[in-house]
């Protein structure tokens, strides 16, 4: 018989020490080695799911019901939207770690911008695992169906999937990667189905060879005014105010990430911005909301940077 880790849903097996889904002894182990050294030592591996982006879509659309797709707050973006929009089942799109932003930002306005910033007519609500905000909304959605929680990397469905079953039954942890398979998870109500997250097309984790960015606290939105020739260094991202006139910088970004002054514009590429009221979103990174930035110079690969309207009301 087949069994899986309890952990991350791959099949165990004791005969491959190299290969996925190592355990010493298949009858005594519930949990594969990775997710036993991540998970008691908080051991980092680099193993990704075995599953495109394309194929995770068609498996949602052939095997469930209904789907519960998950962004964190700070990661929305077209590349996300447009995974979700490809999901043809009866779904609703579930902006997660609500905790994290500050009271003050409004969660009806979120959802209203959101849905005019990327064209959805979707069903939108938002939730905290951590702090068991709005959970019954998705057992109400969920009902007896067979639904399965999906969603990017890192967004929270394992610990969604915990929170609604009241108890630790599959891993979560702040590296990205940690579900690599399906995981049928039981409870007295209702069947669940984690699932392996979506995969970024090209992040800043990448770019830094880092396994994990994630916010769990209380962000502190860092606002900034930049006088005329100065800018700002997030890390190795450089946002310089090449105008003569102040610019506004909100950032809704990992409080970990070191922020500077610079007053002299570091040698570079730069794409060259002209903003009013929109956010420049930094994947994986969170997002930086402008008022009024009319010639911003931002640094680093196209790729990671998106503009869009902005979610939040700048404050
Ligand atoms: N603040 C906050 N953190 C959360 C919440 N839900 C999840 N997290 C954190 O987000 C990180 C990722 O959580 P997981 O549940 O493992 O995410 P996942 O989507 O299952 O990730 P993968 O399996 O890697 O795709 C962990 O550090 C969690 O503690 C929440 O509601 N609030
Ligand atoms: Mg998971």
């Amino acid at each position: 018989m087949i069994k899986k880790c309890i952990g991350c849903g791959v099949v165990l097996q004791d005969t491959d020490e190299s290969a996925v889904g190592y355990v010493k002894d298949i009858n005594k182990m519930d949990y594969c080695m990775r997710c036993f050294k991540l998970k008691n030592y908080n051991e980092a591996s680099t193993l990704t799911p075995n599953y495109s982006n394309l194929e995770l879509v068609e498996l949602i659309n052939v095997q469930f019901d209904k789907c519960v797709f998950l962004v964190d707050i700070l990661n929305i973006s077209s590349e996300v939207i447009k995974v979700f929009k490809k999901i043809n089942i009866p779904k609703i799109l579930v902006i997660s770690k609500l905790d994290i932003i500050p009271k003050s930002i409004k969660v009806n306005d979120i959802i209203k911008r959101i849905r005019l910033v990327y064209q959805l007519d979707a069903n939108i609500i938002t939730i905290s695992s951590l702090k068991s905000i709005n959970i019954n909304l998705i057992r109400k959605f969920i009902g007896n169906d067979k639904a399965c929680i999906a969603g990017f990397t890192n967004s929270g469905k394992s610990s969604l999937i915990n929170t609604l079953v009241n108890d630790n039954r599959v891993l979560i942890s702040k590296n990205v990667n940690t579900t690599l398979d399906f995981i049928r998870v039981d409870s007295d109500d209702f069947v669940l189905y984690d699932t392996p997250g979506f995969r970024y097309e090209h992040t800043y984790l990448d770019e830094k060879k880092l396994t994990n960015l994630t916010i769990t606290n209380l962000i502190k939105p860092a606002i900034y005014q930049l006088k005329p020739n100065t800018g700002i260094l997030l890390d190795e991202i450089v946002l310089f105010n090449n105008s003569n006139e102040l610019t506004n910088l909100t950032l809704y970004t990992n409080n970990y990430l070191p922020i500077k002054k610079v007053f002299k514009k570091p040698d570079g590429n730069y794409l060259n911005m002209r903003l009013k009221n929109q956010d420049i979103v930094i994947k994986t990174v969170g997002f930086i909301s402008t008022r009024n930035a009319p010639d911003l110079d931002v640094s680093k690969l196209e790729e990671l940077i998106e503009v869009r309207e902005t979610l939040f009301k700048v404050m």
